[in-house]
């Protein structure tokens, strides 16, 4: 355990990282402020926090106790731009993040999960993978459980789903295993541009070596135009095609090439439906594979695995229409992959908090399979705007009235999908929050 007697430091957001974060700095025996941009009001006491001695810095993030500090520990949800945070480094102080300041300490070997989409099934199932290899396996990260919380677990392997947003504040941060799953538009209201989003999610192979494995979609142009970079040694997958090397796909079985070897995975036994999740399934399987799980252990956890809540979640069947949550479709790639699961007609439920993207990707399914667009949310004038003239579109105020409408417009035979495209946070506390609202309404609607 590392000794912080003496040091000062201030942990910026009072989330489940920063909370995490004081009690690993307070155990640690540091002086701990922590900060936060909303009021105490607003964000709730911290009882336990007020036994171990942090002092609150809330409503503000006060610049003199940032510049006098000896470390900067931000959580992810808090941009590296904040006023504080910027004079903070300008003066020398160092300013990690939570993935950082936990791997300084991690003593078991860690496989790393970042990607625009995809991210939280390919963790899980490669979690459930290394579980049945009878390996005592951290699952975490992005996902829900902060990094700095496997400190002190016994583990054998730690699986952790990494945001863009945690990789900006990293040093050294180094996993044996790395997967980019795949690149598009996202973020882009914390970002300039792809490029910086994208430049983010790279930092994860930056202090990787030869030693070290990058799992790679090598059915993504933006993954493979980013991938010449990569130092660590490169494994490709692909649902596009077969590979020499690597995991590829024929339409029926997932195919594992590796060192003159072949092992066939048939697809038709996953409970997960969709080509994305058979690209989940592929990278998932990878490390475990690479590090001698056998092949039959890791296939009967994929084999296994339903899916996570709000992904594609069939809600209800209601006078022969099927109704859906995938609450955590939160951008536009993941509702083209959503959308394309199911044919026409269908109501969309879309909308929420815009991040700045482009909607113009779903344009084609929109016109194809599209008979009523729903709209929710802040973004609902920018998705008519660009999606409207395609199909019959319509507002509401609340998700309650959006489903009394879909229940209205869907014939038998169709489908309603919630996926908003778009983060939650205009109208919900978080994208579970939006799923569950969604799933009461529909259970409430009669017969
Ligand atoms: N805050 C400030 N100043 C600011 C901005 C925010 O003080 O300038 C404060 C907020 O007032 C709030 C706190 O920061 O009180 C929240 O911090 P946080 O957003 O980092 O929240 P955590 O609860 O610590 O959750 C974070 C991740 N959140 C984000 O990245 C936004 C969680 O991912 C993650 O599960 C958790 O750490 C554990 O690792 C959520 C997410 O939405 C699910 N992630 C994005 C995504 O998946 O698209 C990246
Ligand atoms: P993330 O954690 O990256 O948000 P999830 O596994 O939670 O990813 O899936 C969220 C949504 O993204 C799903 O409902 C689905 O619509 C879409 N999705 C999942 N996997 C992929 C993939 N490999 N490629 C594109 N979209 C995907």
């Amino acid at each position: 355990m590392r000794d912080l007697r003496q040091k000062s430091i201030v942990v910026v957001g009072a989330g489940r990282t920063g909370v995490a974060l004081c009690e690993y700095f307070v155990a640690r025996g540091a002086r701990v402020v922590l900060s936060d941009a909303r009021s105490a009001e607003r964000i709730g006491p911290f009882p336990r926090l007020v036994e171990l001695g942090v002092v609150f810095d809330f409503a503000g993030h006060t610049q003199s106790l940032f510049t006098g500090a000896d470390l900067i520990a931000v959580s992810p949800g808090v941009p590296l731009e904040v006023p504080a945070i910027a004079a903070a480094r300008d003066r020398g102080v160092a300013v990690l993040g939570e993935i950082e300041i936990a791997f300084k300490e991690l003593c078991a070997p860690l496989a790393a999960i970042t990607g625009t989409n995809g991210k939280s099934t390919t963790t899980t199932v490669m979690g459930e993978i290394f579980n049945a290899w009878g390996k005592r396996t951290f699952v975490g990260g992005n996902l829900g459980t902060p990094l700095i919380e496997a400190l002190g677990g016994e583990w054998d392997w730690l699986v952790a789903e990494l945001s863009s947003f945690q990789l900006e504040a990293i040093e050294t941060f180094r996993p044996r295993h790395a997967l980019l799953l795949n690149v598009s538009e996202d973020h882009l209201d914390r970002y300039p541009d792809m490029a910086s989003y994208l430049g983010a999610k790279m930092r994860i192979f930056e202090n990787m070596t030869e030693d070290d494995t990058a799992v790679l979609n090598a059915a993504d142009p933006l993954v493979m135009e980013a991938a010449a970079s990569i130092r660590a040694k490169k494994i490709f997958f692909s649902s596009q095609s077969l590979l020499a090397e690597g995991m590829g796909f024929d339409g029926s079985d997932l195919v594992w090439r590796h060192e003159g070897l072949e092992h066939r995975f048939p697809s038709s036994e996953l409970r997960l439906k969709g080509l994305h999740n058979i690209e989940n399934v592929m990278a998932a399987l990878i490390p475990p594979l690479l590090e001698g799980c056998p092949a039959e252990t890791a296939w009967r956890a994929c084999c296994a695995f339903g899916g996570l809540p709000h992904r594609m979640a069939p809600v209800r069947q209601l006078g022969g229409v099927t109704w859906y949550n995938d609450s955590k479709g939160t951008n536009v790639g993941s509702v083209v992959k959503s959308l394309a699961g199911l044919s026409a007609p269908v109501s969309l439920i879309a909308g929420g908090k815009d991040k700045g993207g482009d909607y113009a990707p779903l344009a084609d399914l929109v016109r194809e399979r599209v008979a009523h667009l729903i709209l929710i949310g802040q973004a609902a004038g920018r998705i008519a705007d660009e999606l409207g003239h395609l199909t019959h579109t319509v507002r509401a105020a609340t998700l309650e009235e959006a489903v009394a409408l879909a229940r209205e417009l869907t014939p038998a035979g169709g489908s309603v999908l919630l996926s908003p495209g778009c983060s939650s946070f205009d109208m919900f506390k978080s994208y579970e929050e939006r799923g569950d609202r969604f799933s009461r309404a529909v259970q409430a609607l009669p017969e």
